[in-house]
């Protein structure tokens, strides 16, 4: 049986190649994946000349660094992936990159072709644009979407023959590039994943394999697609790219194309079976018509019902209030809002964004009222942005919904082949410096939490707002004297996670008496949904709470006097503590405890 490998870079999952995969597993091919190094971000000293990654300020004014600019592969790495490769020996081995990746794969390709016998094909966005870096590393690139020829292209390479004639082939002959034509790419064809058993990642000098994952990844979230493709084309994007490449040849592929919705919840049904919690919409925005929407999201519901994150289109929500009202009803809690700059006009000239911030803000203002987690993405490091467009960009800063939301201020990063690079020519005489730039950024955290007066002050201190290092000092002793703790991640915060499988659970057991494990605000925000139960003891094991808040308050201790085997539901900001203390000092409880 041929075999073929993935492999893919910085990543611990990739819709895209699942896709392929289940297509070639349910041809009867033998599909391994291979993930080369993790995502990761950490904290770094300074911003890098050259970075390949984007880089944030990020909540609490630290820079952060993205995957090779922070963890670099090794050689122990490159050894167990060559390893890896041969003892799978794949008969080919298709290798799925983007642009971040180009360092990467000039250094481990070389040694994958000197030291692995077998045919290497590269596709996915940074082949796809910029396939000329590929073509001396691969055997062959292939240009674009991969469902409608992948078996083609395995088929061909089977029986021995060359690539050449393939449609979405590109190869050098003669030093010459050669592009073949594209095939249009098929709609019905989007879709169904499958995740193969035979599935290895490589980072921290080891190998971890399907089993023993949850090692190293968080298993949780589930990844899918409504559809492909996204309704607007910013500059800075590779997104827009994908359609113009199309374009060249005269095929004109929507802006958006979606799978069948029957297609997509059997493909949430099976992801729940297998005790997925929570699901990730990965569209660019999650659009349809709006009774296609409402229909999938009341299906969803009935069907599936576990939160979700997923961009929604803010003027149809605006306009459509009511779909919004289904989808936060099916799961709807966690997104990010795109504002970019405060200034429209930045926004249109130079980022080729055509929404208002005026619909941007009244979008965030209506999600806030859902208590819909939030986060507000801004570009800094622009050197078209005036003193002006930074002023309004403070003031809109200000206006935010606060309530479970923070700001990620994303450093503008130049995709090979995006507009932006052109666009931003005329402005190549600006030179600020890295120090400015993170100076705005740490003035837009300021804006996000100071009171009006206290904003006021610092921005007059002119000594004050010509030093990131006093602006960072400043915010972060704002933080620590006002304890500020922001809410993020769906795991920690009720209303997420927890409430939508508590709620599922109580539903479908309908348990006649429970136990609540219930501490403080985390509690009180999602007490309603035991409204239907006997809550027959109520548990909090943080003692100064006891009698103050809430003198219906048992201590743990309760547990020794209940001989049944009453279900246990943790609500609490450290489940896995309460987790620990209950196996620990209650062992012989014999109630489900539910986490
Ligand atoms: C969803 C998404 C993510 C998700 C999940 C992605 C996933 N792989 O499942 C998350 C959030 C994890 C993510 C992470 C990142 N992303 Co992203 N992401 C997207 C988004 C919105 C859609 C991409 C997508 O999955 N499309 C659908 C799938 C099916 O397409 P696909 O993977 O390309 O695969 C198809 C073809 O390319 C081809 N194909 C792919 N590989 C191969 C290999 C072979 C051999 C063959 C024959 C064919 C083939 O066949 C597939 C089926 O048709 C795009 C924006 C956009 N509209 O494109 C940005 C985008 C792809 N991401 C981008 C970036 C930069 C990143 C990050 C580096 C960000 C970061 N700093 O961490 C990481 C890198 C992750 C990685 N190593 O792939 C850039 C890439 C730019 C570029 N020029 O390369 C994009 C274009 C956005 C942008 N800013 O321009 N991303
Ligand atoms: S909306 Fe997002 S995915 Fe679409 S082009 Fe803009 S940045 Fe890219």
């Amino acid at each position: 049986m041929t075999k073929v490998c993935f492999l893919t870079f910085y990543i611990d999952y990739s819709v895209g190649v699942y896709i392929l995969s289940s297509i070639l597993q349910k041809a009867g091919y033998d599909v391994s994946n291979i993930f080369f190094k993790l995502p990761k971000s950490a904290t770094i000293e300074w911003f890098k000349d050259n970075p390949n990654n984007m880089e944030e300020i990020n909540r609490y004014g630290d820079i952060i660094g993205y995957n090779v600019d922070v963890n670099k592969w090794t050689e122990t790495e490159v050894s167990l992936l060559i390893n890896q490769i041969n003892e799978l020996s794949p008969d080919i081995l298709c290798i799925s990159s983007r642009s971040t990746h180009n360092e990467l794969v000039a250094d481990i390709l070389p040694e994958i072709k000197k030291r692995c016998k077998t045919t290497m094909i590269a596709g996915g966005m940074g082949p796809t644009l910029e396939p000329e870096r590929y073509l001396d590393l691969v055997d062959y690139v292939y240009l674009g979407e991969a469902e409608n020829s992948i078996i083609e292209i395995i088929l061909a390479l089977e029986k021995g023959k060359s690539l050449i004639n393939e449609n979405n082939i590109c190869y050098k002959k003669n030093g010459q590039i050669i592009k073949n034509k594209l095939r249009i790419p098929d709609i019905n064809l989007l879709g169904f994943q499958e995740i193969p058993e035979k599935c290895f990642y490589i980072d921290n000098n080891k190998i971890y394999n399907f089993e023993n994952r949850s090692e190293i990844l968080k298993t949780h979230s589930y990844s899918t697609f409504f559809g492909r493709g996204c309704i607007s084309s910013c500059s800075y994007c590779s997104a827009g790219q994908w359609r113009s490449i199309y374009k060249k040849e005269n095929i004109n592929i929507k802006k958006r194309r979606n799978r069948s919705i029957e297609d997509i919840i059997e493909e949430l049904k099976r992801a729940k079976q297998e005790n997925y919690s929570f699901i990730h919409f990965r569209d660019e925005f999650l659009c349809a018509d709006t009774k296609t929407l409402n229909h999938f999201f009341t299906l969803y519901k009935k069907e599936i019902c576990l939160p979700f994150w997923a961009y929604l289109v803010p003027a149809q929500m605006l306009e459509n209030p009511e779909t919004l009202k289904i989808a936060v009803n099916a799961g709807f809690v966690d997104t990010e809002i795109g504002f970019q700059s405060g200034s429209d006009r930045i926004n249109r000239a130079i980022f080729s964004r055509r929404i208002s911030n005026k619909t941007t803000m009244e979008y965030a203002k209506l999600l806030s009222k859902y208590n819909i987690n939030m986060k507000y993405d801004f570009i800094v490091f622009n050197p078209a942005e005036t003193k002006d467009d930074i002023s309004i960009t403070i003031k809109l800063i200000q206006s935010l919904p606060k309530k479970r939301s923070y700001l990620s201020l994303c450093r503008l990063f130049y995709f090979p082949v995006s507009p932006i690079v052109n666009i931003l020519k005329d402005y190549e005489h600006i030179q600020h410096s890295a120090s400015y730039y993170y100076s705005i950024s740490l003035i837009y955290l300021l804006s996000f939490l100071l009171p009006e007066n206290e904003l006021n002050k610092i921005l007059k201190d002119e000594k004050m707002v010509s030093s990131h290092s006093f602006l960072k000092e400043k915010y972060k002793s704002f933080l620590k004297d006002n304890k500020v703790d922001f809410m993020i991640g769906t795991h920690n915060i009720p209303d997420s996670i927890t409430t939508h499988r508590y709620k599922r659970i109580l539903d479908n057991k309908k348990y006649k008496e429970v136990i609540v494990w219930a501490n403080g605000n985390y509690f009180n925000e999602l007490s309603d949904i035991f409204s239907n139960t006997n809550i027959i003891h109520l548990i909090n094991d943080d003692r100064e709470e006891i009698g103050t808040m809430n003198t219906n308050f048992s201590s743990p201790d309760i547990l020794n006097n209940v001989q049944k085997p009453i279900p246990i539901f943790i609500c609490s900001k450290d489940k896995q503590k309460v987790l620990n203390i209950i196996s620990k000092d209650y062992p012989d409880y014999k109630g489900r405890v539910y986490v």
